[in-house]
């Protein structure tokens, strides 16, 4: 399957469309790409032409379930992926040049620090357990329900009960909320489908940074697929990833080279230690990978 990835990244960088991106520092980017994964047998689709830190990968799903916005538990177990946005924010708020692990240690030493600095906005988390609704107050007046709708425990529930639907879908583009997001969601949409005993999803992403953050949206799907097929006892069918504008940044040249020229070898397979009692009752300690024995990590910068 990786060949399906190295060859999207090589089309990307000798015939993809480059222009000054919304982050100034320019890609190049085709739209429109698929990749597909057999999940059969607990393979999982983790690269292999560089390291891919899946712990990181999986501790950010499983932030997301527990419908958190803020960076502090991240940062507390050390996961870094989206400290930038905040600390972007703080530095253009007070024209303070902070560094970033100050910053951080900051997120994790001072709550109240946290809660003014640390929240990316109703992202991922919020829209996926906790999704607003209104409800009539009188007087033509509008209030937010207490609770608001969780997408996650609704799809459990039709998948088991109606699996033959194709209704099973977690939506995180929310667009009267867009505004109040450190960013718009990029795994925008999750489909899930049930065939012969086989649950399969389908993630549409509208944005992909695929030097970086591919290799853990992709991951991320296809956890979050073992995850679902083992609340609602079906077997892993099919990861499908579907990008829009999927892009290489014109700074991550030194990790395009190096990556097209290594070659994939062996497959990661997942090994969950045990059967929580629902979808938001899972822990990192619950999750192994054998077979993994990647080349090097590559680093490469962000674009915030
Ligand atoms: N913005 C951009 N420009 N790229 C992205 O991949 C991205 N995301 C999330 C939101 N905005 C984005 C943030 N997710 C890394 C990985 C995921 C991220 C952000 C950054 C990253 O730096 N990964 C490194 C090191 C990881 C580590 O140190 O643990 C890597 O080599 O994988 C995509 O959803």
């Amino acid at each position: 399957w990786e060949w399906q990835y190295l060859d999207l990244m090589r089309r990307i960088w000798e015939e993809g469309d480059e222009r000054v991106d919304r982050t100034g520092v320019g890609t190049r980017s085709v739209f429109g790409a698929t990749i597909r994964f057999d999940l059969a047998g607990g393979a999982m689709p983790l690269l292999t032409t560089k390291r891919v830190y899946w712990k990181t990968a999986t501790r950010e799903l499983l932030w997301f379930l527990t419908g958190d916005t803020n960076i502090r538990s991240l940062c507390t177990q050390g996961v870094e992926i989206w400290t930038d946005w905040p600390l972007d924010r703080y530095r253009r708020d007070n024209g303070e040049a902070i560094e970033r692990a100050e910053f951080s240690r900051r997120i994790v030493e001072d709550a109240a620090f946290a809660d003014r600095w640390g929240d990316l906005g109703p992202v991922y988390g919020k829209q996926w357990v906790d999704w607003p609704v209104y409800e009539e107050a009188g007087e033509g007046l509008y209030r937010k329900r207490a609770a608001g709708v969780n997408q996650v425990a609704q799809v459990i529930e039709s998948l088991k009960n109606n699996p033959g639907s194709r209704r099973h879908i977690i939506e995180g583009w929310n667009v009267a909320e867009l505004d109040s997001m450190a960013l718009p969601p990029c795994h925008k949409s999750y489909q899930f489908h049930v065939a012969d005993g086989r649950l399969s999803c389908a993630l549409y992403q509208r944005s992909c940074d695929l030097g970086l953050g591919f290799a853990f949206n992709m991951w991320s799907l296809a956890l979050l697929t073992r995850m679902f097929a083992q609340q609602c006892d079906l077997e892993p069918g099919e990861a499908v990833w579907m990008g829009g504008d999927v892009h290489l940044y014109l700074n991550h040249a030194a990790l395009v080279e190096e990556q097209l020229s290594r070659r994939p070898e062996g497959e990661a397979r997942l090994v969950i230690a045990r059967r929580p009692d629902s979808i938001f009752d899972y822990r990192i300690e619950d999750f192994g990978v054998t077979g993994y024995a990647p080349q090097a990590h590559i680093a490469a910068p962000v674009a915030v």
